[in-house]
């Protein structure tokens, strides 16, 4: 199920490397080696803890997919292994909070720091995974270990890598982002060029391209 042949979305370009990537927040940052690992869920309810042994019940999803960088780089055909997030929520998640509380939106927050949220109608798709694995390999710090986000049809800043608490919010207004608000669109959708608030994708296009090569830098400072 390779999709070399198919366009790449509009404004992303094709990279023939993987680089590390982000927006600086802790570029040093190392993912603790363990093969283990544990995921606090938590909002208006008894704090959740959900263990590996906890996503192993689940059934394992294996995909092929692109992903783009909001920057415009684009990397292709990766393959992913791990869970869906909506069966984290429903068969997980769900059964231990109220029935009559309605989420709204999901707060992904990374070992390091970082942090970036989906409405849940977004992060219920059948194609958003907590991944382990990565090209048959168990996910590496560079890549986001022990378990990461990955949402192929919006912008790699969702996909939110080192994952170790999910906030459940019952307000889709009630949260900060760590990015500039104009550089934090709700949806982030790849397919609309949804790049950012207020000013138009194809604009941010050619401002964030030229920050492609310093961003690699800087997130790679501490390599070799
Ligand atoms: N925890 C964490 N997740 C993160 C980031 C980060 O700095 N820390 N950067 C985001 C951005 S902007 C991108 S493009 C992708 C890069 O993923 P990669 O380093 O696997 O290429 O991770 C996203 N998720
Ligand atoms: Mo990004």
């Amino acid at each position: 199920m390779r999709n070399n042949h198919q366009a790449l979305p509009i404004g992303q370009r094709e990279r023939q490397d993987f680089p590390r990537f982000g927006i600086g927040i802790s570029p040093n940052f190392v993912a603790p080696i363990t093969d283990d690992y544990s995921l606090q869920i938590a909002g208006n309810f008894e704090p959740i803890t959900l263990t590996k042994k906890d996503l192993s019940q689940l059934p394992r999803v294996d995909t092929i997919s692109d992903f783009h960088c909001v920057t415009t780089w684009s990397y292709r055909n990766i393959h992913w292994s791990g869970f869906r997030l909506k069966d984290v929520y429903e068969i997980l998640i769900k059964p231990q909070i109220p029935t009559d509380m309605a989420i709204k939106k999901f707060m992904f927050r990374g070992l390091d720091k970082y942090k970036s949220s989906l409405l849940v109608e977004d992060a219920l798709a059948d194609d958003i995974l907590l991944v382990d694995m990565m090209d048959n390999e168990p996910l590496s710090s560079k890549h986001g270990a022990p378990l990461r986000i990955i949402a192929p049809a919006h912008y790699g800043y969702k996909n939110v890598k080192h994952l170790r608490k999910i906030d459940c919010l019952e307000d889709v207004a009630s949260t900060r982002s760590l990015l500039p608000r104009m550089m934090d669109h709700e949806r982030a959708r790849v397919e609309y060029e949804e790049r950012g608030r207020f000013i138009p994708g194809w604009i941010l296009r050619y401002l964030y391209r030229p920050l492609i090569a310093s961003g690699i830098r800087r997130m790679n400072k501490s390599d070799s």
